[in-house]
């Protein structure tokens, strides 16, 4: 049986999927289960809604959410879980992604989204697995691992 899913991840648009394909090899090479929904906030909020508040009750323990232009998917996602949400910025024709970045990284406060670069999809990954490994040793060792590679070269 496939094991359930730790880490969700939401994005605003299929178009987004190229990018974002960096965080899904990231998690399969941690071998992190996770889930993948494409909800826009804004053509989709139902269904936003739906995911995002039954999120922490299916299993899920950090969500990672991906969106570009006027991103406040991760906010809205927030409103509705207690779980932590890792924002990605999505990388735009128009503004570089600075309207991504500003509209994740700038929530007010009481409503955290913590956020990576701009098409930062890996590390968000990589992020989302440190907040599960602090509490489940075998992702902890997978980071710990990784971190060891790294310094290596
Ligand atoms: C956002 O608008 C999506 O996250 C995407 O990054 C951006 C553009 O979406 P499409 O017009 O390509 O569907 O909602």
């Amino acid at each position: 049986m496939a094991e359930s899913p730790l880490v969700g991840i939401i994005m605003g648009s299929k178009s987004d999927l190229p990018v974002m394909e960096a965080c899904t090899a990231q998690l399969e090479e941690f071998g992190v289960p996770y889930e993948l929904v494409i909800a826009s906030a804004h053509r989709n909020p139902e269904k936003v809604h739906e995911w995002a508040s039954t999120a922490a009750d299916r299993g899920l323990k950090v969500i990672i959410a991906a969106a570009g232009k006027a991103a406040h998917l991760g906010g809205v996602v927030a409103a509705y879980t207690p779980l932590p949400i890792v924002g990605v910025p999505m990388k735009t024709s128009d503004l570089g992604g600075m309207d991504s970045l500003l509209s994740m990284v700038q929530m007010p406060s009481g409503v955290p989204v913590a956020c990576v670069a701009i098409n930062g999809a890996k590390n968000a990954a990589i992020y989302a697995t440190q907040i599960i490994g602090a509490t489940m040793p075998e992702y902890g060792e997978k980071i710990a691992a990784f971190k060891r590679d790294m310094a290596e070269g």
